[in-house]
Formats: C-alpha cells, structure tokens, sequence
C-alpha cells in the first residue's frame, strides 16, 4: 500500500482557481402576495468544473438577504437550516424544489409579480460571482410544465 500512496500525493498539486464555476439551472422564484417578507426560489445548481467550488455567499439587489436553505426533519418536525457554505466537488449538483431545499429571499424592496425577474448573484470562494436572473413563475420555465397539468408537477416529495 506504502508504494501506492506516494503517486497518489504527488498527482494531487494545490488546485488553481482555474475552472472554479457554478451554473444555476431552470431557476424560478415563486410569486408570492404583496405584503410578503419572504418568498423562495429554485432550480438546479451545477458545479460544471473541474474543481470543488464552495458557494460563499448569496445576494439580489432587490432583496435584503438571500440565504440558501434545505430541509430537515428534526424530531419528527419538518424544518429548514440555513446551509451555510455549500460545497460541490466536479460534476456534482444539488436541487432546489419545492418542499426541499430552496433559495430564501428576504424583504423585498417591492412587491414581485409573475413576469417580473430577480437577479440573483452568487459569489465563490474562489472569489468568482456568477450572475443569473430568476424569471418570478409558478414553476421552471423551459420545463414540461403544462398550462393544465396542475399547479407543481414537479412532486419530489413521497
Ligand atoms: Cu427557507
């Protein structure tokens, strides 16, 4: 085994920040009334690099505060925790549907109607920030979501 393990440490140099990047996919924010302090977004984050990539931090110019949340059944009680710093080795993803994990934004600087869109950046670790914009809709647009197929046809949830 000793043999093996010196190779290993040398193929292993201290990674540049060279393809350190994050994609948001089908990302939608859900509309929600006028008087709301808080609405949620989703959609799909994808580490497309190389190398792991560690989500710093979230913000919107027209939110307070964005946090990125998932949820967890804590003594038979569903509740949702901030995640703080999310981690994505190469290739890997994580999903942001209803009733699981989800982008929580904070005091809207004014009312979100569907049609309207949210600009959302993320900033890395590596000290890259992504920008997308978030489409406000009742379900991600792009998807097979049929105008009279139901309100979510996305039921991840048993
Ligand atoms: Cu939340």
């Amino acid at each position: 085994m000793r043999r093996l393990l010196l190779p290993l440490l040398l193929a292993l140099p201290a990674l540049p920040a060279f393809g350190c990047e994050l994609e948001l996919e089908n990302a939608w924010v859900r509309p929600a009334p006028p008087t709301a302090k808080v609405v949620a977004g989703f959609g799909r984050i994808v580490n497309p690099g190389t190398v792991e990539v560690e989500l710093a931090a979230l913000a919107s110019p027209t939110f307070g505060r964005v946090e990125l949340h998932e949820m967890k059944t804590v003594d038979g009680v569903m509740q949702m925790r901030q995640i703080e710093r999310l981690k994505l080795g190469p290739g890997e993803s994580i999903e942001l549907a209803p009733g699981g994990n989800h982008f929580m934004l904070y005091d809207p600087v004014a009312p979100l109607a569907e049609g309207d869109a949210v600009e959302l950046s993320m900033t890395l670790a590596c000290d890259t920030e992504i920008k997308a914009v978030l489409p406000v809709a009742k379900g991600p647009i792009g998807g097979s979501t049929g105008k009279h197929g139901g309100d979510d046809p996305h039921r991840h949830q048993p």
